[in-house]
């Protein structure tokens, strides 16, 4: 790759690689092939790099915030993704949607055109800033939402790539990287460096592992709890061998829905603190210890309303870099190697062997009006394995994440950053990303209409998602979350969403409004046989919700602090 990208021969001339190519083409060599963003004039050299690429599409999104969503998206399944935007107005539209890549873990290479080196030593009045000559108001902002940068020049473009690619790797987190107009364009110098690739100082995995397994000899009862890092990480595999051959039971958080099928002999079930089955919190707060995989994230949503009860002197956390047992932090070690020699352990005579979960029995008559009761059991019967279902936060996804599903199908949500709108464009990147699989969206409308105009580029670019859009008359978990639901900020513009598809350019899309079980059976059926996208209203109760947002209106106090 590095000879490949140092000089290339264009009708037997020999051409330097510009900076732009190079940084297309190295990241394509990390397996990238789509690049979202919005186009500028900053940002024109490396939006040439990628329409001239052979090997990276350009995916135009409708806005920057979209295209960092379905950046996020895609990297989930790809393991890194490319996002690029332009100086300024681009860059700050798509912070959210970067930043909550780095809350969760996904890898997003989000690059950013300058304007020209030439005209920052001149310090010119430009647009795209504040006016006042400075080029660097901006680069603190974006580097915030990554966790590691890079400012390019010719000179230090090839050794800067890799040390951000390798430091992006190692945290799984974005990276950002800035290239000035004018160096985009120059030739790249030469260097010699090589890919930097993380891995555990061997020392450090051994003393890690004689300690996990110590600790698992002595226990009377493990649990694992895998962690969403597992998915991120593409580590599933690894950490189903792991959790075999420790044969002890695993439970799952809202965050790590389906990391592992549900039917797997050794699930015990999903663990959401005092509204879990009582069962699998008797496994969960009544183990010796509990084997973190990955570092799964105790927050006032996983642990519905902190009503948890773990005492962390009972854990011991694998996180993707280290070890965490109490006090002691063993550093330098991968989750993905400990994962392996887990897997050597002689696995265990009597493993653990739970009840397997059946899905929920669908119910009601074709001319009920549509209940969440009802609703939920649906969508566990209309998704099968090759699926990917992609939630968006509300009362669907808190409805939706306990109720089991079946093998085979793999779940995408940004439970921790949490932000509105991201489940559309997310679930976007995702189809590109992989279609081979059907991605399935579930959001509320309140949700959608954020991002919804990139229904439009799903159309455009040929992802065939399947999309449930609940309409419910505004934000219910909103209303669930107060003690008043009818504030009028909780209300929402009155859309009609299944005309959407057809007004974004999605003409030969299967659209349906329903209202009654029997319509929405139908439209489940059509969406399915439907070679191209689909789209379905379901109209819903103002507040008709699922238990756990009813059992967090009931611990209000709890989730937010009382009055002080
Ligand atoms: C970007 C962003 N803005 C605001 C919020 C606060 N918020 C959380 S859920 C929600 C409403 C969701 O409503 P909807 O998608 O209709 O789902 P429902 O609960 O009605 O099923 C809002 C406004 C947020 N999480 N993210
Ligand atoms: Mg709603």
């Amino acid at each position: 790759m590095a000879r490949q990208v140092q000089q290339t021969e264009t009708s037997g001339m020999v051409k330097a690689v510009s900076v732009a190519d190079y940084i297309v083409e190295r990241l394509a060599a990390e397996g990238i092939n789509h690049c979202f963003g919005v186009a500028g004039d900053y940002v024109f050299p490396i939006c040439d790099a990628v329409d001239s690429s052979t090997n990276v599409k350009w995916i135009g999104c409708a806005n920057e915030l979209n295209a960092s969503y379905a950046a996020d998206g895609y990297a989930r399944i790809r393991g890194a993704a490319m996002l690029v935007t332009t100086y300024g107005v681009g860059e700050l539209s798509a912070l959210n949607g970067v930043m909550g890549a780095k809350a969760e873990r996904s890898l997003v290479f989000h690059i950013v055109g300058m304007p020209s080196y030439q005209n920052q030593r001149l310090g010119k009045i430009a647009h795209h800033t504040l006016g006042d000559g400075v080029f660097g108001n901006f680069v603190d902002l974006s580097a915030g939402a990554a966790c590691c940068h890079a400012v390019i020049n010719p000179e230090n473009c090839i050794v800067e790539m890799e040390r951000v690619i390798g430091e992006a790797r190692r945290n799984n987190q974005p990276a950002y990287i800035a290239v000035p107009s004018d160096y985009a364009l120059s030739p790249v110098m030469s260097a010699d460096v090589k890919p930097i690739v993380p891995r555990s100082n061997e020392v450090a995995l051994q003393k890690a592992m004689a300690i996990i397994a110590e600790r698992v000899d002595n226990a009377k009862s493990v649990v694992v709890l895998p962690a969403f890092t597992i998915l991120r990480l593409g580590l599933q595999e690894q950490a189903q061998k792991a959790i075999e051959a420790l044969g002890c039971p695993f439970v799952t958080t809202l965050m790590e829905k389906c990391v592992i099928d549900e039917g797997h002999p050794q699930f015990a079930g999903i663990y959401a603190g005092a509204v879990s089955d009582p069962k699998t919190r008797q496994i969960v707060e009544g183990a010796d210890l509990v084997l973190d995989l990955g570092g799964v994230n105790l927050n006032d949503i996983t642990t519905a309303a902190y009503s948890a009860q773990l005492a962390l002197s009972r854990f011991i956390t694998v996180g993707l870099d280290d070890v965490r047992i109490g006090d002691k932090v063993i550093a330098n070690v991968r989750l993905t190697d400990v994962l392996s020699e887990l897997a050597k352990l002689k696995p265990s005579s009597t493993p653990y062997r739970g009840a397997r979960q059946e899905l929920a029995p669908v119910t009601g008559n074709p001319s009920d009006k549509i209940t969440m009761v009802a609703l939920y059991p649906r969508y566990a019967a209309f998704l099968r394995a090759g699926d990917t279902l992609v939630l968006e936060t509300g009362s669907t996804s808190l409805g939706v994440t306990p109720t089991i599903l079946p093998d085979g199908v793999r779940v995408e949500a940004q439970v921790l950053w949490g932000s509105i709108g991201w489940a559309t464009p997310a679930a976007f990147g995702i189809a590109l990303a992989d279609p081979g699989r059907r991605t399935v969206l579930i959001t509320g409308e309140g949700s959608h209409q954020l991002t919804a105009n990139d229904i439009g580029a799903m159309g455009r670019f040929g992802a065939n998602v399947i999309v449930f859009v609940l309409n419910n008359g505004g934000y219910l978990i909103e209303r669930a979350l107060e003690e008043n639901p009818d504030w009028t900020y909780n209300d929402v513009a009155p859309w009609n969403y299944a005309e959407l598809p057809k007004a974004l350019g999605c003409a030969d899309w299967y659209t349906a409004r329903v209202t009654t079980l029997g319509e929405l059976d139908d439209a489940m059926k059509a969406a399915r046989a439907s070679k191209t996208g689909a789209y379905i209203e379901i109209i819903g109760g103002k507040m008709d919700m699922p238990p756990i947002l009813a059992f967090a209106h009931s611990r209000l106090k709890e989730m937010y602090g009382g009055t002080p």
